[in-house]
C-alpha cells in the first residue's frame, strides 16, 4: 500500500479529519487527497465524507487492506491469479524482496513436485519473497517457520492445528494448509526464497478435491482473512529474524514427533518412530536398527500398533 494512503487511513483511525487538514499533515494538495480518499475507497475502505471530514466506516475483511497496519513486507493483491508463487518468481527476477503476494483465488495453484493446489476463492494464498543472507542449505528452516507461522496464526483463530512433518498443517488427520518453497542462489548464499503458503480458509471442502482435507469455514466458521493473515505474516518476519527459535517452536507446534511414520523419499522408504527434528528441517527416525536423518519426502503418520497398511494422517 502506497505510504501516503497508509499515512491517510492512520490519521482517519483517530476519528474524522477533514481534507484541508489531511492535506496540511501529509503535505500534499487538497485534490491529492481526494484522489487518494477515492483510491481507498476502490480498495474497499468504506470512507464518507460529513461535516467534521472523511470519516473511515469499515475496512474490507480482505484484498489490498491487508497491507494497512503490516509492518515490513509490501503486498501486492490479485483477486484472481495463475498462481502467487509464480508471481512472486517473477518479481525476484526484477529484483524486488520483502513482498507478499496475495490472491482470493488461484487457477493454477501448485503443490510440491507439481502437484496441482486446488485454490477456490475465499482461501488464502500467498508467497513471501526474501532473501536471506544464509546458506541455500539452510533454506528448509523457512518452510518450517511458514508451517509454524500458519499453525500458530490458526489457533489464535481457535482452531487446534497441528504440523506433519516438514510442512502439512493438519486439524487431526485432515490438511488445513501446505507450503511450498521455491529457491535459486549459489551454494554459499540464497539468492531469493519464495515461500508459498496455502492456507483453506473461508472455503468449502466440498470444492477441494481432497477427501481428506479441511477449511476453517469447517472447522469453526469464516474468519477474517486480513487479521488472520496479518498474524501469520507477524509470525513469519519473528521467526524469520530470530531463526534459533524456529525448531522449538516447530516442536511445540508438531504431531509427528513420537509417531511411528513412513517417509517416502524418492529413492528409500524409511519406517520408524520420529524422534526429533534437525537443523535445517530433517526428521531424525528411530527405525529399530538405527536412527536415521531424513531431509525431505512424503511424511504418513501410521498407527502406533506398527500395522503400515492403515495409515492415520
Ligand atoms: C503442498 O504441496 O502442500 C504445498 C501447497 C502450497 C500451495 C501454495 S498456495 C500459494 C502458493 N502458490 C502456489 O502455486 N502454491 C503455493 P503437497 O504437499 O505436494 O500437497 C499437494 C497435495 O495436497 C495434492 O496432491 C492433493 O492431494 C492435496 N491438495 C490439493 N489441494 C488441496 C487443498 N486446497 N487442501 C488440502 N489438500 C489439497
Amino acid at each position: 500500500m502506497q505510504e501516503t494512503r497508509r499515512r491517510i487511513l492512520e490519521a482517519l483511525g483517530d476519528g474524522p479529519v477533514t481534507g484541508p487538514e489531511l492535506a496540511d499533515r501529509l503535505d500534499i494538495s487538497r485534490a491529492a487527497v481526494w484522489k487518494h480518499v477515492e483510491g481507498l475507497r476502490e480498495d474497499g475502505f468504506e470512507i464518507t465524507g460529513g461535516p467534521d471530514g472523511y470519516e473511515l466506516q469499515s475496512v474490507p475483511e480482505y484484498g489490498p487492506a491487508v497491507a494497512f497496519g503490516l509492518e515490513g513486507f509490501d503486498v501486492e493483491y490479485h483477486d484472481s491469479i495463475d498462481s502467487t508463487n509464480r508471481r512472486a518468481r517473477d518479481l525476484a527476477g526484477e529484483g524486488r524482496e520483502n513482498v507478499v503476494v496475495l490472491a482470493d483465488e488461484q487457477t493454477g495453484g501448485r503443490g510440491r513436485l507439481d502437484r496441482a493446489w486446488a485454490s477456490p476463492s475465499g482461501g488464502v494464498w500467498l508467497s513471501i519473497l526474501v532473501r536471506p543472507a544464509v546458506p541455500a542449505a539452510h533454506a528448509p528452516i523457512y518452510t518450517l517457520a511458514a508451517a509454524v507461522a500458519t499453525t500458530r496464526a490458526v489457533r489464535e483463530a481457535g482452531v487446534e492445528a497441528t504440523i506433519k512433518w516438514p510442512n502439512d498443517v493438519l486439524v487431526g488427520d485432515r490438511k488445513l494448509a501446505g507450503v511450498l518453497t521455491e529457491m535459486e542462489g549459489e551454494a554459499d548464499r540464497v539468492g531469493w526464497l519464495v515461500v508459498g503458503i496455502g492456507l483453506n480458509a473461508n472455503v468449502d471442502p466440498d470444492d477441494l478435491p481432497d477427501r481428506r482435507a479441511t477449511s476453517l469455514r469447517a472447522e469453526r466458521g469464516d474468519v477474517n482473512r486480513r487479521a488472520l493473515v496479518q498474524g501469520l505474516l507477524g509470525e513469519f518476519a519473528r521467526l524469520h529474524s530470530h531463526r534459533e527459535q524456529i525448531l522449538p517452536a516447530w516442536r511445540e507446534c508438531a504431531d509427528t514427533l513420537g509417531r511411528r511414520v513412513r517417509v517416502e523419499t524418492g529413492d528409500r522408504t524409511v519406517v520408524g518412530e520420529a524422534v526429533d527434528i534437525s537443523f535445517p528441517g530433517a526428521l531424525e527416525i528411530d527405525t529399530g536398527e538405527r536412527t536415521e536423518t531424513v531431509a525431505a519426502g512424503d511424511c504418513e503418520h501410521l498407527r502406533p500398533t506398527g500395522n503400515e497398511s492403515r495409515p492415520s494422517g
